[in-house]
This record gives structure tokens, C-alpha cells and sequence, in this order.
């Protein structure tokens, strides 16, 4: 099979690009990327080599573009995916998630191909008890969250309306190596290691339930082989933590791993004022993908963050030219110039 995979030079994108590369060398990968502020080829420089695998800078808004790709089937990951930039400006959030899975799922229309949609958690929005099950009520409270919502009812208005061979994915908050540093986790490890101070939204307890990418990545490698048309699947490794939590244990294990002074790591922490709308829990019931398929976690959480940690201690030329002029100035807009220098 020749896969279309979008957004394959982001972080879940170019670590699924990886897996499936290994795991199935039986087929050939089109990797269709715009390379916005989140791209990265260099995510791939290990790769890039190998025969069944193509890459092609474009939009997926580009429906000229699209058509003239040669594919069977559509792994999506492309997407505008911080929350943090839809709230300051939601516009390529509607263009990309909404416009750009449209364009898709017309391509895929076309075609008669299958594709698998990968969504999120945060389109169940915020949880006060209990988990999310692929039944829960969609609810976003972000303009991010909202976008991918609607491309989420996209895909399912397509597969009611035309019989397509549709696929939805969710899956909680990833972490683990190539991950951009404007999210919670890279974003720690690397104002730690430049001595910055690390913004704690609100009072620090907003829960999150974390999985190492490559978990989420063979989730959505078992979807997209082996569901049947128009299947959802909730994605999660049962492990929940409070943002505070997360925050102090890694910088534990940079202090263990680097031998810098744990006390003084921890007085970079600093309170500030919440994210709007901010989501207070996620948590996700994996019982589905679970028993259909027999997913389950492999990476625990505690040896996860600390391969993080390693890995961008071991490539800190990758997240220190990642972090560009425009990611400064997103933080300066946000909480003023001591958070972007
Ligand atoms: P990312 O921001 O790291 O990567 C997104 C990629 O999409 C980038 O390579 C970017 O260049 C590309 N892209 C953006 N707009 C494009 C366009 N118009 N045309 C073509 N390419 C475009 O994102 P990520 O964290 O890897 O997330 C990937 C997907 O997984 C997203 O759909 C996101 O909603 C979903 N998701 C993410 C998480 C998470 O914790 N990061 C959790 C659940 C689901
Ligand atoms: O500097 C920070 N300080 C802070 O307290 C940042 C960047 C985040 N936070 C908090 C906000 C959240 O409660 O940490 C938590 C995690 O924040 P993000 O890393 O921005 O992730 P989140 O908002 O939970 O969304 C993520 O998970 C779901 C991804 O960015 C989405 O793409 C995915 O769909």
C-alpha cells in the first residue's frame, strides 16, 4: 500500500513516519507536510534515505496539489496543535483542522481510500469525574479544541452521508523525543536546562492523563490496519497527573541526571496567570481499543520521562535551533519579555 501520511514532519507524525517504516516495510509512505513553525525535517534526517519513503513540502488545503499524489489510503495527522496560539489567534486552526480535513476527505472521496482521522482528547473537553469513552459528549472549551471537533464531525458526516471508510482516533497528551518546546513537558526540560523560569498555569492541578508517543503511535498503526469503517477509538494510558506533579519530577531527574542543584532547578517554577478556558481534567477510558484489538501501553511513565529527559539532553542542538524567532515572540505576547529570553 502507498500511505499518505500528513503532518509527518511534526512529533507524532515523524515518530509514526519511523514506526511505520519499520514495522511495515511492505509499504511505500508519501509524507505531505507544509513545514509550518512546527515542521521539521531534521525529525527524519534518519530516514529520509529509505526507498519507501517520499517526501512532499505542500498544504493539505491544496486540493490541485492532492490530487495529482499517487496513494492508497490516508493517515492524517497534519494539524495546528497548541492551545496556547488558537487562543491568541484561531484562523489557521479553522484553515488547517477544518478546511484542510475537508480537503481531505474529499481526496479520500475520490479515491474510495480509507483514512484514519487523528483526533484528541480535548474534543470531550473538560472532565469534573469519570473517564471519556468514544460515547462521551463532544464539548471543546479551546479554539484548537473546537477545530478539531468540527473535522472530528467531518469525518463522521462523511462516513454517514457516503458509506466512506472513515477512522477517528483520540488520543490524550503525548510526550517524548521531537516534541516542539512550547508543550508542557519539552517546554520544562528546556527552560530547566537554560535556567528560565517554567510558567505554571493557574495553581498548578490541571490534570492530564500522559502516553509515550510510540505507544499512541502502535494504537493508531492497530486502527488503521485492523478497525472497520467508521470506528472510533479512544487512545490512553490510564495516567493521569497534575501538571505541578509532572513538573517537579522532571526536574528531578534533571537534576539526578545533570547534577545540578535541585533546589535551585525548583525555584525556576513560577505561577502565572491561567490559560483562558482552561481545561481542569482529562482522562481517558482505553477499554475499547483495549479489548477489540488488544493495544495496551508498554512504556511506563517514569522510565518515559526519564528517556525523555535523556533525549533532549543528547540532542540539544535539535530544540535549541527549533526554538525560533517566532516561538520567542509567541511567549513575549503571552507573558511578557522575561518568559522569552
Ligand atoms: P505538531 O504541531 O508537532 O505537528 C503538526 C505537523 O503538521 C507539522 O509538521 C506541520 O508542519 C504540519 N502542518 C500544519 N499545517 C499543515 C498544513 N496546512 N498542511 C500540511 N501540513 C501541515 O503536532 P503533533 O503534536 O505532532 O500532533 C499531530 C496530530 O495529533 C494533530 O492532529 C493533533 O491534533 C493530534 N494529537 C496531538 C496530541 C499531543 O499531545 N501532541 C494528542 C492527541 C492528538
Ligand atoms: O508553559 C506551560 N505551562 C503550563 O502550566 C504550558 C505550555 C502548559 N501548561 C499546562 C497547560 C495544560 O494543563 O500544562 C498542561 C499541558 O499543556 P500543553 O502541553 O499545552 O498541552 P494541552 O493543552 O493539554 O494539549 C495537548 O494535548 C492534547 C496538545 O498540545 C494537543 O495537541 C493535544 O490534542
Amino acid at each position: 500500500m502507498n500511505i499518505l501520511v500528513t503532518g509527518g514532519a511534526g512529533f507524532i507524525g515523524s515518530n509514526f513516519v519511523r514506526h511505520l517504516l519499520a514495522a511495515h516495510p511492505e509499504h511505500s509512505i508519501v509524507n505531505l507536510d507544509k513545514l509550518t513553525y512546527a515542521g521539521n525535517l531534521e525529525n527524519l534526517t534518519d530516514v529520509e534515505h529509505l526507498p519507501g519513503y517520499t517526501f512532499i513540502r505542500g498544504d493539505i488545503c491544496d486540493r490541485d496539489l492532492i490530487g495529482s499524489l499517487d496513494f492508497d489510503a490516508i493517515v492524517h495527522f497534519a494539524a495546528e496543535s497548541h492551545v496556547d496560539r488558537s487562543i491568541l489567534d484561531s484562523s489557521p486552526f479553522l484553515q488547517t483542522n477544518v478546511i484542510g480535513t475537508a480537503t481531505l476527505l474529499e481526496a479520500a472521496r475520490e479515491r474510495c481510500c480509507r483514512m484514519l482521522h487523528v483526533s484528541t482528547d480535548e474534543v470531550y473537553g473538560s472532565l469534573p469525574q469519570g473517564l471519556f469513552t468514544e460515547a462521551s459528549l463532544i464539548s471543546p472549551n479551546s479554539p484548537y479544541a473546537a477545530s478539531k471537533a468540527s473535522s472530528d464531525l467531518l469525518v463522521r458526516a462523511y462516513h454517514e452521508t457516503y458509506g466512506m471508510d472513515l477512522l477517528i482516533t483520540r488520543c490524550s497528551n503525548n510526550y517524548g523525543p521531537y516534541q516542539f518546546p512550547e508543550k508542557l513537558i519539552p517546554l520544562v526540560i528546556s527552560h530547566a536546562l537554560q535556567g528560565k523560569t517554567i510558567p505554571v498555569y493557574g495553581d498548578g492541578q490541571n490534570v492530564r492523563d500522559w502516553i509515550h508517543v510510540a505507544d499512541h503511535n502502535r494504537a493508531v498503526d492497530l486502527v488503521f490496519h485492523h478497525a472497520k469503517a467508521g470506528d472510533v477509538y479512544n487512545i490512553g494510558a490510564r495516567n493521569e497527573q497534575k501538571n505541578i506533579d509532572i513538573i517537579k519530577t522532571l526536574l528531578a531527574v534533571i537534576a539526578k541526571k545533570t547534577g545540578r542543584d535541585r533546589e535551585g532547578l525548583f525555584r525556576l517554577i513560577t505561577f502565572v496567570k491561567d490559560r483562558p478556558g482552561h481545561d481542569r481534567r482529562y482522562a481517558i477510558d482505553p477499554a475499547k481499543i483495549e479489548t477489540d484489538l488488544s493495544w495496551k501501553p508498554e512504556i511506563p511513565f517514569d522510565q518515559g520521562l526519564s528517556d525523555t529527559v535523556a533525549w533532549y539532553l543528547e540532542n540539544r542542538s535539535w530544540w535549541e535551533r527549533v526554538i525560533s524567532g517566532a516561538y520567542l515572540e509567541y511567549y513575549r505576547l503571552q507573558y511578557g519579555e522575561r518568559f522569552g529570553g
